[in-house]
């Protein structure tokens, strides 16, 4: 996942808003094959590195080689975005984030806990993208969001959080990204216990975060049997148990290019064991496709609380941020969590 975005400009302006443009990467020159209609540049799954990483058939890395030790840390190296005092990047103004403070009556409370209910029930906008891709439309309880924000700028803020990646050669990616579970070198597209840049051990991933996976994949599975019944509902979402999750932070100019997710197991993957993403904060332009050709991609506005999934056969799909629409973000969650301009994303997988 996450390939560099290149500076330049794209040719094309397709999408409507004006700082949304569409955007590809120049396909490897190899040999594509097609896997569940989604044209993947090599047959065997494996990784290798970004077009801008060096190159497109050298440095091999199979999926399945995991870094375990911390093999070229030399001490203690610090994460080169961290401020003065050496936190990393906060997602959070810079003021007292906290429980929310404002005390709300039971008849609030149980207002708010019915609409949570009835939300889950009538889903008149969840939608079937495509095999294996279920959008949930307005999943996340607004409570439930403002917990991931703040469990999110918790962990972001220490130890293993948000950091800025980059290439070799100095190119840096347009979000700021921390894993929990294991790390992902976008170097190596390794999945790794300590992370290369500053040696830090990756988060575990909140039980929270897992219970709201969890339930997620249900409602999925209630939406299909309800909408969909001539699906098979374990093919189209398979249950998964994640272990490892991405967190990727967009400012308003953030941005992420065409890529396929492929640096998680064999077996995951030949599984179709789904990738499920949470949106958060302002609503992003989401691309995706069976070949990496922005021009020809779908396009979906990922709103805060939506949840996208996408396993069986659209688990290698080509998919992309192609911008961030500022200020669309709820302005309960920003004043409540004092989340920066900008979107929070979490893509959970399984190993
Ligand atoms: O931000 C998103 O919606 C997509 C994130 C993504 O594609 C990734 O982390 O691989």
């Amino acid at each position: 996942m996450l390939p560099l975005l290149r500076a330049s400009p794209f040719p094309k302006p397709l999408l409507r808003r004006p700082n949304c443009r569409t955007f590809s990467y120049h396909p490897s020159s190899s040999q594509k094959k097609t896997v569940g209609g989604i044209t993947t540049p090599d047959s065997n799954l494996r990784s290798r590195r970004s077009p801008r990483g060096g190159g497109p058939s050298s440095n091999r890395v199979t999926p399945q080689q995991c870094r375990t030790s911390p093999s070229r840390m030399t001490g203690r190296m610090r994460n080169p975005e961290s401020d003065a005092e050496g936190h990393p990047f906060d997602i959070c103004r810079n003021e007292t984030v906290g429980p929310v403070t404002s005390k709300k009556s039971l008849l609030e409370l149980n207002r708010e806990k019915r609409n949570e209910i009835e939300r889950s029930q009538n889903h008149p906008q969840h939608a079937y993208l495509r095999s294996g891709m279920i959008l949930l439309k307005n999943y996340i309880s607004h409570r439930d969001q403002v917990k991931i924000v703040e469990k999110c700028r918790d962990l972001g803020i220490n130890s293993g959080g948000f950091y800025r990646p980059g290439y070799k050669d100095g190119a840096k990616l347009r979000l700021y990204m921390m894993c929990l579970g294991k790390n992902w070198d976008p170097e190596s597209r390794l999945y790794e216990d300590y992370r290369q840049i500053d040696g830090a051990k990756a988060p575990e991933i909140p039980e929270f975060f897992r219970k709201l996976v969890d339930r997620a994949i249900r409602a999925s599975h209630d939406f299909l049997r309800q909408d969909y019944k001539d699906v098979n509902i374990e093919d189209e979402v398979p249950n998964m148990s994640p272990d490892i999750c991405i967190v990727n932070f967009y400012n308003n100019s953030g941005k992420l290019g065409l890529h396929q997710d492929r640096d998680e197991s064999k077996k995951s993957l030949h599984k179709g064991l789904p990738v499920i993403s949470f949106s958060l904060g302002d609503s992003a332009e989401f691309l995706y496709g069976v070949e990496r050709d922005a021009d020809n991609a779908e396009k979906v506005v990922l709103e805060s609380g939506d949840v996208l999934m996408f396993g069986g056969i659209s688990r290698l799909i080509y998919h992309g941020v192609s911008c961030i629409h500022p200020n669309t973000a709820p302005k309960r969650l920003i004043e409540e969590t004092k989340l920066r301009p900008g979107r929070l994303n979490l893509t959970f997988r399984q190993y």
